[in-house]
């Protein structure tokens, strides 16, 4: 059993002018697949990890062996936010969350339009490489904004990621080269509100942390 890339669920240039085809290509083709051929490298000493899916391994790293668990937490964590990222825009996508989403919304952080510039700020401010979330908490269920640096993901903690933006150079170098508010605020525009209410729902119903983001793994 081998870790796959997924497929983009959409072309190359479909988010265009927010996120460009050819970062979208690169990014994809190259900086994800990557990650996945290192962690299948990572993994190759390991015949029962191998059957493991990037969430387990990044919830229980505990049990990944010292030599390979750096190589896994950066790979596996690559894999999967970048899976769940992917899912996060949509050609067709933008607006506002509606129903209970919306309404959770409003209820930790007051309006949308706070909600927004929280995550914004929280993404503008990031030192370095990494990544901007919107999570559902263990404990409480509330919501949060939260950052990770490198390819971190909210499950490390726990906590259900909703929505995740890429604030890594290289998700927006190409075309707006320093100015990653202008990559922000045009991410907005492709946001997936869809995938975030079914997100937000399984998060409700159930306590798994497991939810799809690598797609099936498949047979090598
Ligand atoms: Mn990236």
């Amino acid at each position: 059993m081998k870790h796959q890339l997924p497929p983009l669920p959409y072309d190359y240039g479909a988010l265009e002018p927010h996120v460009d085809a050819r970062t979208m290509q690169l990014h994809h083709d190259k900086h994800h697949a990557t990650y996945v051929e290192k962690l299948n490298t990572a993994l190759e000493k390991y015949p029962d990890l191998q059957q493991r899916s990037a969430t387990w391994l990044l919830t229980h790293l505990d049990e990944v062996p010292q030599a390979a668990r750096t190589a896994v937490r950066n790979n596996a964590g690559g894999h999967l936010n970048h899976s769940m990222y992917w899912r996060a825009m949509a050609p067709k996508g933008g607006g506002a969350p509606r129903g209970a989403l919306s309404d959770a919304i409003a209820r930790d952080f007051g309006t949308f339009a706070k909600f927004k510039a929280q995550f914004d700020e929280a993404g503008e401010k990031l030192f370095g490489s990494g990544w901007v979330w919107l999570a559902r908490t263990k404990d409480s269920g509330k919501l949060v904004i939260l950052t990770t640096p490198g390819h971190d993901n909210p499950v490390m903690q726990g906590h259900f990621p909703i929505v995740v933006n890429d604030v890594w150079e290289h998700a927006y170098y190409l075309k707006h080269q320093n100015r990653r508010p202008e990559f922000l605020e045009g991410w907005w525009l492709v946001a997936n509100w869809q995938e975030a209410a079914r997100r937000f729902d399984h998060a409700e119903k159930s306590g798994d942390l497991e939810f799809e983001e690598e797609g099936a793994l498949q047979d090598a």
